[in-house]
């Protein structure tokens, strides 16, 4: 068990830095046996600090101390404190310059933050808190310098040196040896330093900036890869003139460059000029990328560049405002995918996620508010709530504001606070100050953990004409948070008349023009809405195009509901009725017995979306989606996962029978034989087409079998490949399975991010036991040391085959326990992350949560546990 308890960070004890450091001179001597790193900081007391002792504090993680200067001259130990994770001197002047030499490791460099080496390359993450991996300095995102940094290495191992910023010098030195100097003019936090050192081949291209500017785009990758970095590199160019257009951001350096990695704890890095993006993030072609991996590589370095505004010229005071670069800068991405696909797709995809795994976070112990208080390891706070929920909050700024005033807000946010570090509520200030709204209670957004929920009820008034909504709201407990005031809700909504007609909405005692939605807000309890006019009892549609992060009650019918999946003009709410219809028809098998009536205007409904050619194709292949075992978890109070698992398995089983003819029509129709095309419409047929063929295999249907051994055979792509692959190994053809998985290794076996489909495909299969999980970690390809790795095996099986995750005997928990105790001694941050499934023990039935509990204990009671894994195992167990 660890002994000293970690210590807890408060908001509420942020003080101003008692020193800025306006220069940083750094310059790294590369080895194969470690790296010597030589800084040199232009120091000065900071005027604004209260703290006038005289004391320098820095801070730093697993450094040996070689040298100590100050203004020049070596300090005796008796002259500062080498504390390990603190460098105190005691006595500085006001203004000095202090050189600080350090010796590190990045060979044995597990934990992938600070200097590592990954594929025998160098390279850093320093955000959060890894730039005290490389040398002691003031490791906070408000103290923001400019980088010199100079980098030597030998030449032939490593030929491309690079860091943040210019060029501006490079040469040969003895032993074949050679370094490169690089200057970065912005002021930064040292989160946002990077360096990288490799062997790597370079792509280029360039982009004209509005103002006419002629930008150096480089891509740097391992030579095996080089062909698989134009998609990237289009995103990247399809950024930045969306960047300019939207919200008149222009890219400030002259070179821009993007550098693959294999092993990386998260997606990508922001770092100023230099992001640093995990290969799985970054490479893609046709034969070896999915649809959903080339769609999320267009999001992620739309993010990463996008955050050279929302992040770097404008950057966090501390990292209790995370949610400050994080929240706008998924929004921002966010709103640029809508607008290069579908805008009603990727608001189902978001609202799924958001309403699958961040509702489940705001539900459970870890639940803290988008500006946290408090937290122990920041790196714990890379969630979904300041990201997911951060965005929604600044969705719903720009719903309240509506796209003008919200743009001047943001141009009053990068223009006021342009270099500077600051806080969520600069934000808000510059988006009220714009717009003159007051967004007083919107704040609550920042400041209370929970998801709010909503409950509607109605009454029509024949005689009147009238049609009320009483609206309610409460926002729940969250751990160290009772008693929480309401929130400001945008709530969008529309009435449809009998004949499926919107419409128009007239309130009583309101003068605004009659309009076919209204944004009401909600910021009391309580409200009640009266709509005049209306000559029948209308059905609502209600938070349209999920305009709050919210749970909304409504008894609705599944009549209705059936009414609105045709009718309703608002796409996403098209889909949502179809989802709730379809949770409804679950959660009633749940309990009922094996031979209870399926509701038959579910298979109607089915069947209308399979065999209506007119209907938006991209919708109908979300609409076909039964929601997740994840998402029917989250809904229920006490889940019954198996019970849940075999209503769902029934209810699909059910329709793919019933509609087979439907689907296989589908399956052709879709299967026309153009070239492979990343349009929307290409990538719904593709969906349809493989949505198609897993519920066909799913009932072990004969000629289904033959579809997907051929298409496998044939297909001139990865999305129909690993289509056909997914759908023979969730069949029961058993010996097909084995036959295309070996098939498909042996093709593939050399291509890192092939093997982590083929990897997930198996472990997320509820075909799949925890013995072939088992198996899989013997693999040859599966490797402790590569965060991918663990997370398409450990982390795809307990997130996604839930059925053997949650087995009746406990197993399933005892393994996930097994395996974080394992990687916690290597690497904390993605242990933390893997702990995740069992933290929400409290919500499962008496014995499953007895054993999810125990299993939290086992790890609880690990020697040396790291603060990552101690903060979330703690804070799950506690109360
Ligand atoms: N800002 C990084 C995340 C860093 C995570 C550190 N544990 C990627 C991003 O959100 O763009
Ligand atoms: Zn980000």
């Amino acid at each position: 068990m660890r002994t000293n308890q970690p210590q807890t960070v408060y908001l509420s004890e942020y003080r101003v830095p008692a020193y800025l450091v306006d220069h940083v001179d750094l310059r790294f001597e590369l080895f194969e046996e470690g790296a010597r790193v030589h800084s040199t900081l232009a120091v000065r007391r900071n005027p604004e600090s209260e703290d006038t002792s005289g004391r320098l504090e820095l801070d730093g993680d697993s450094l040996v101390l070689e040298g100590l200067q100050l203004d020049g001259r070596d300090l005796e130990p008796g002259q500062y404190e080498n504390q390990g994770d603190r460098l105190v001197i005691p006595e500085v002047p006001e203004q000095f310059g202090l050189t600080v030499v350090t010796w590190i490791e990045p060979q044995n460099n597990t934990r992938l933050e600070g200097l590592y080496k990954s594929s025998g390359m160098f390279c850093t993450q320093c955000e959060a808190e890894g730039f005290r991996c490389i040398t002691f300095f003031p490791d906070r995102p408000d103290v923001m310098a400019r980088f010199r940094t100079r980098i030597e290495a030998d030449r032939a191992g490593y030929p491309v040196l690079l860091s943040n910023g210019n060029d501006v010098e490079r040469g040969d030195l003895e032993g074949g040896r050679h370094f490169v100097t690089w200057e970065d003019p912005f002021p930064k936090p040292c989160y946002l330093f990077a360096l990288v050192a490799g062997d790597l081949v370079e792509k280029r291209d360039s982009f004209r900036t509005c103002t006419g500017r002629e930008i150096d785009l480089r891509m740097y990758v391992e030579p095996r890869n080089a062909d698989k970095c134009d998609h990237a590199m289009d995103s990247l160019k399809r950024s930045m003139r969306w960047d300019e257009d939207i919200y008149g951001r222009e890219y400030d350096l002259d070179i821009f460059m993007i550098v693959a990695v294999d092993d990386f704890n998260m997606g990508a890095m922001e770092n100023k000029g230099l992001n640093i993006f995990n290969s799985s993030c970054v490479l893609a072609s046709q034969d070896t990328a999915t649809d959903a991996t080339f769609q999320r590589i267009e999001a992620i370095v739309a993010h990463e560049y996008f955050h050279n505004w929302s992040g770097n010229r404008v950057t966090c005071r501390d990292w209790f405002q995370l949610s400050l670069k994080e929240g706008f800068t998924v929004f921002r991405d966010s709103r640029f995918s809508a607008d290069m696909g579908s805008t009603t797709v990727k608001r189902i995809e978001d609202v799924t996620l958001l309403r699958t795994a961040q509702f489940a976070e705001d539900g459970g112990p870890m639940a803290h508010p988008v500006r946290p208080s408090s937290y122990m390891e920041i790196s714990n706070f890379y969630t979904l709530t300041i990201y997911e929920k951060g965005a929604e909050v600044v969705r719903m700024i720009h719903t309240l504001l509506g796209p003008d005033l919200f743009r001047k807000g943001s141009d009053l946010y990068f223009e006021r606070h342009d270099g500077q570090a600051v806080t969520t509520d600069d934000f808000v200030k510059a988006m009220e100050d714009a717009s003159g709204r007051d967004l007083t209670r919107f704040r609550r957004w920042y400041e209370q953990a929970g998801t709010p929920v909503v409950t509607v009820r109605d009454e029509y008034d024949e005689a009147r004409q009238v049609y009320r909504l009483d609206i309610h709201q409460t926002v729940p407990d969250t751990p160290g948070q009772t008693g929480k005031q309401p929130q400001h809700i945008p709530f969008a909504l529309g009435l449809l008349g009998a004949d499926g007609q919107p419409l128009a909405l007239k309130l009583v005692g309101d003068d605004a023009p009659p309009a076919e939605q209204r944004v009401l807000e909600l910021t009391e309890a309580s409200h009640s809405f009266e709509f005049e006019g209306v000559a029948a009892r209308p059905v609502p549609s209600l938070l349209r195009d999920f305009s709050a992060p919210v749970r909304v009650d409504y008894p609705w019918t599944r009549e209705q509901l059936l009414f609105l999946m045709s009718h309703d003009p608002d796409g996403f709410n098209r889909w949502d009725a179809g989802q709730r219809l379809a949770v409804d028809v679950i959660e009633s098998l749940v309990d009922a017995g094996e031979d209870a009536e399926i509701e038959p205007r579910l298979v109607s409904a089915y069947r209308h979306l399979l065999t209506d050619e007119g209907l938006d194709q991209a919708l109908v292949a979300k609409m076909l989606q039964l929601p997740s075992e994840a998402y029917l978890i989250e809904l229920a109070a006490a889940p019954r996962v198996q019970q849940i698992y075999r209503a769902r398995t029934r209810v699909m089983n059910h329709l793919a029978a019933a509609l087979r003819e439907e689907l296989l029509a589908c399956y052709h129709r879709n299967n026309g034989g153009a070239e492979y095309r990343l349009t929307s419409d290409d990538i719904a047929r593709r969906t349809l087409r493989n949505t198609a063929l897993g519920w066909l295999l799913e009932i072990g249907d004969a000629e289904g079998r033959v579809l997907a051994l051929r298409q496998f055979r044939e297909a001139d792509n990865m999305t129909d490949r690993l289509g056909a692959l997914r759908a023979l190994v969730n069949s029961d053809y058993h010996e097909d399975r084995e036959q295309v998985l070996d098939a498909f290794y042996q093709r593939w076996q050399d291509d890192p991010q092939v093997v982590e489909l083929w990897f997930s495909v198996q472990s997320g299969s509820t075909r799949g036991s925890l013995e072939q999980v088992r198996a899989l970690m013997e693999h040859a390809a599966f490797d402790w040391k590569n965060p991918n790795k663990v997370r398409s095996v450990i982390g795809v099986f307990a997130g996604q085959n839930l059925a053997a995750f949650h087995a009746e005997d406990g197993s399933g928990y005892r393994f996930l326990a097994e395996q974080v105790r394992h990687l916690d001694a290597s690497n904390p941050q993605i242990a933390a992350r893997l702990v995740t499934p069992l933290t929400r023990w409290r919500k499962f039935a008496s014995v499953h949560g007895e054993q999810m509990k125990a299993a939290l204990e086992t790890i609880r009671d690990r020697e040396g546990l790291s603060k990552d894994v101690y903060e979330v195992v703690h804070k799950s167990l506690a109360g």
